[in-house]
C-alpha cells in the first residue's frame, strides 16, 4: 500500500471484493517493478521486444482486431438525469448501468493480478494537477500509464491522508467482447468505468476518459476549461515567446502541429517552436488574468501512419526510445517497426498488425492498422519546452480552432471577438477519422473537437466559454480557425501543411500583436494574400493562397443549415448568444 488515504483504501477494497483478482499489486513506479513487468508481459506475449540497439527500451504490442479505435457508440456520460447529458452523448441511468457494469465486472479478475496505479494528470505540485487511480488487469495499460502520465507513489503526494478529490477508474479488458465493451463516465461519482477493451482511448483512463469528460465536468462546476487542444510555442529569435492552443478533431494534425519544425525562411531567422502538448490542455485564469494552460500529460499517443523524418521528425525522434508501438508492422529483418508513410521501403518480411505474416512490397493490406500508434515520453521529444513541466503553465496568446474541410472553411480566419470566436468553435465540423470507430470521410459537426469528450450537456459547455470570455475581459486569447485540408477537383491537398502551417501561426500572432492588417469577410477577418509568407514554397503563389482563402458564400449559406439543424437539438440550452451569432452570419452572407 502506498497512501493511508481512507477513501483510496476503501474504494480500492471494494473494487477487490467485486472483480476478485487472484493478487493486488500497488504501482510505486520504481524502474525495477516496471523492468518485472515488462519482463512478464514478454513472457506471455502481450508485448514483444523490439532490437535494444536501434530502438532501446521499445515494446510493441498488438490489440485484437476488433479493439482498435475509441469506441464511441459504447461510450455513455452517465449524470443523474439524461438533459446533464445533452444530446451529444450517449446517456443511461447511472443505477441501472451500475447494475449492467457490475455483472460484467463480477469475478472478472479471478486467476489474475489486479494493479493498482496512483497517477497524477499534470505535474506533481502543480495547482492545476488532479490525481487518478486506475486499476486494472492489464499490464499493458500499467506501461502505457506509466509514459503518459505521472505515475506511482509520487502521485499521491498531492493527495494527503483524507482528500477525497480523486477520479475512480476501473478497468477490466474481460473477454475483450465487443458485445459487452463499455466506457463510462459518472461525472458527479467522479468515477470511470471501462470493460472489455484494451485499446489507448478506451482504457488509458487518464487522457480522453479523465482528462477531458470528468475533467471538462469539473472545469465548469470550478472554473476552468479541459480542451482537446496542443499547447505550442513561438520563440522569436529575440527570445521572447508565444503560446497558442490548438483544437483538432482526432487525427486532424495536433501533434504534428505541436511538433512542427520551421522552414528555412523562419529557421533561418532563428525562430523556434517549442511542445508544451499534443492532445490536452487544461487551462485556467492566473493571477494576472490571463489564460494559463498545462498539458496534463506525459507522453504522446501518436498517430503512427504519416509519420516520418519531413512530416514529424520530433515525433519520430520521441519514438526511438522506451516507445510502446501499439498495431504497427513488425520487420522481422531487423526486429524493428515499420507503417505506411513511414519511408519507401516497406518491409518484405513482416507481420502485420493483426498478426499475419505481410509483404510489404507485394501485399495491397496495409501493414500498421490507420489508427496504429505510438506511446512516447514526452522527454524524448527533441522541442519539448522547457516550460513543460512548469507548475503555472503557459499564458495563452491565441486559441485555435479546426478540421478538415475539403471545401468550406478557408486556410485561416480570425473571429471578430470571443463570443464571435465561440460561435466558430461551435460551428466546427470536420471528416471524420480512423481514431474511432465507424465511418471514415463523413462530414460530422464536432464543437470545438470536443464531440465525443465534453462531459456534460454541450450547450452548458458553450455557455461556459461565453463565462470564461467575461471574465478574461480585453486579456482573452484571440480565437481563429484554420484548415490544412482544402482539395482541389483532383481531391489533392493545396496547402503543404506541416512544417509550413507556421506560416499561418506567424499571422495569427501578428494578429495578437496588432501588428498585421486584416480583410473583413461573411466569416470573419481574413489575412490579405500577400501577408501569408510564401517565401520558399514550391507551387504555390499568392493566388493559390488567394483561393484558398475564397469564401464561397452559396456553401456557407447551405453550412447554416446543418448548424440550425445541429443547434435545434440543444433547446433551451443552447445559449442566446449563439443564436444571435448564427443569425448574423446569415446576414452577413446575404449582403
Ligand atoms: P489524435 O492523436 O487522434 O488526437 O490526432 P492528432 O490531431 O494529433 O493528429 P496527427 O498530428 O497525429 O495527424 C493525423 C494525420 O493527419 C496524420 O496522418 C498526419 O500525417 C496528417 N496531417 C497532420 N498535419 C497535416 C497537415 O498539415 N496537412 C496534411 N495534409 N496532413 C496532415
Ligand atoms: C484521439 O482519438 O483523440 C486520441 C487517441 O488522442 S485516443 O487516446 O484513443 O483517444
Ligand atoms: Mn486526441
Amino acid at each position: 500500500m502506498l497512501t493511508n488515504n481512507k477513501n483510496v483504501l476503501n474504494w480500492v477494497d471494494e473494487m477487490v471484493k467485486l472483480c476478485q483478482p487472484d493478487q493486488v499489486v500497488w504501482i510505486d513506479g520504481s524502474e525495477e517493478q516496471l523492468e518485472a513487468l515488462r519482463k512478464e508481459a514478454m513472457s506471455t506475449g502481450e508485448m514483444e521486444e523490439l532490437n535494444q540497439e536501434k530502438l532501446p527500451g521499445c515494446l510493441l504490442h498488438r490489440t485484437a482486431v476488433n479493439d482498435v479505435a475509441r469506441v464511441e457508440a459504447r461510450t455513455f456520460i452517465c449524470s443523474k438525469t439524461k438533459e446533464e447529458a445533452g444530446p451529444t452523448n450517449n446517456w443511461c441511468d447511472p443505477a441501472e448501468m451500475h447494475a449492467t457494469l457490475n455483472k460484467l465486472y463480477e469475478g472478472v479478475m479471478k486467476g489474475r493480478t489486479m494493479y493498482v496505479i496512483p497517477y497524477s494528470m499534470g505535474p506533481i505540485g502543480s495547482p492545476m494537477a488532479k490525481v487518478g487511480v486506475e486499476v486494472t488487469d492489464s499490464i499493458y495499460v500499467v506501461l502505457n500509464m506509466d509514459i503518459m502520465t505521472r505515475m506511482g507513489k509520487r502521485a499521491f503526494e498531492n493527495l494527503g491522508d483524507t482528500s477525497n478529490d480523486f477520479v475512480r477508474g476501473l478497468h477490466s479488458k474481460a473477454q475483450v467482447d465487443p458485445e459487452n465493451r463499455y466506457i463510462v463516465q459518472f461525472p458527479e461519482e467522479n468515477t470511470i468505468c471501462s470493460v472489455n477493451s484494451a485499446y489507448g482511448g478506451n482504457v488509458l483512463l487518464g487522457k480522453k476518459c479523465f482528462a477531458l469528460r470528468i475533467a471538462s465536468y469539473q472545469g465548469r462546476n470550478e472554473g476552468w476549461m479541459a480542451e482537446h487542444m496542443l499547447i505550442l510555442g513561438v520563440e522569436t529569435p529575440e527570445g521572447e515567446t508565444k503560446y497558442i492552443t490548438a483544437a483538432f478533431p482526432s487525427a486532424c494534425g495536433k501533434t504534428n502541429l505541436a511538433m512542427l519544425i520551421p522552414p528555412k525562411v523562419y529557421a533561418d531567422q532563428g525562430y523556434k517552436v517549442w511542445t508544451v502538448g499534443d492532445d490536452i490542455a487544461w487551462m485556467r485564469i492566473g493571477k494576472d488574468g490571463r489564460l494559463w494552460a498545462i498539458n496534463p500529460e506525459n507522453g504522446f499517443f501518436g498517430v503512427a501512419p504519416g509519420t516520418n523524418e519531413k512530416s514529424n521528425f520530433n515525433a519520430l525522434q520521441s519514438t526511438r526510445k522506451g516507445t510502446i508501438f501499439t498495431n504497427v508492422a513488425h520487420n522481422l529483418d531487423d526486429n524493428t517497426v515499420w507503417w505506411e508513410g513511414l519511408d519507401k521501403n516497406p518491409p518484405e518480411n513482416a507481420i502485420d498488425w493483426t498478426g499475419k505474416p505481410w509483404n510489404g512490397k507485394t501485399s495491397t493490406e496495409k501493414g500498421a492498422h490507420p489508427n496504429s500508434r505510438f506511446t512516447a515520453p514526452a522527454v524524448n521529444c527533441p522541442c519539448i519546452s522547457p516550460k513543460f513541466n512548469d507548475p503555472q503553465g503557459v499564458p495563452v496568446s491565441a486559441i485555435v480552432f479546426g478540421g478538415r474541410r475539403a471545401k468550406t472553411a478557408p486556410l485561416v480566419y480570425q473571429s471578430f471577438d470571443w463570443n464571435h470566436g465561440v460561435f466558430v468553435g461551435t460551428i466546427m465540423a470536420s471528416e471524420t477519422t480512423a481514431a474511432a470507430t465507424g465511418a471514415v470521410g463523413v462530414v460530422r459537426r464536432d464543437p470545438m473537437a470536443m464531440l465525443p469528450f465534453c462531459g456534460y450537456n454541450m450547450g452548458d459547455y458553450w455557455q461556459h466559454w461565453l463565462d470564461m470570455g467575461e471574465k478574461l475581459g480585453d486579456k482573452a486569447p484571440k480565437i481563429f480557425n484554420v484548415n490544412w485540408f482544402r482539395t482541389d477537383d483532383e481531391g489533392h491537398f493545396i496547402w503543404p501543411g506541416f512544417g509550413d502551417n507556421m506560416r499561418v501561426l506567424m499571422w495569427i500572432l501578428a494578429r495578437c500583436e496588432g501588428k498585421a492588417e486584416a480583410v473583413e469577410t461573411a466569416i470573419g477577418y481574413e489575412p490579405k494574400p500577400e501577408d501569408i509568407n510564401i517565401e520558399g514554397l514550391n507551387g504555390i503563389t499568392v493566388d493559390t493562397v488567394k483561393g484558398l482563402l475564397n469564401v464561397d458564400k452559396g456553401l456557407w449559406m447551405e453550412e447554416t443549415k446543418g448548424i440550425e439543424e445541429f443547434y435545434g437539438k440543444f433547446g433551451d440550452r443552447l445559449p442566446e448568444e449563439m443564436k444571435k451569432q448564427l443569425a448574423a452570419l446569415k446576414d452577413r452572407l446575404s449582403k
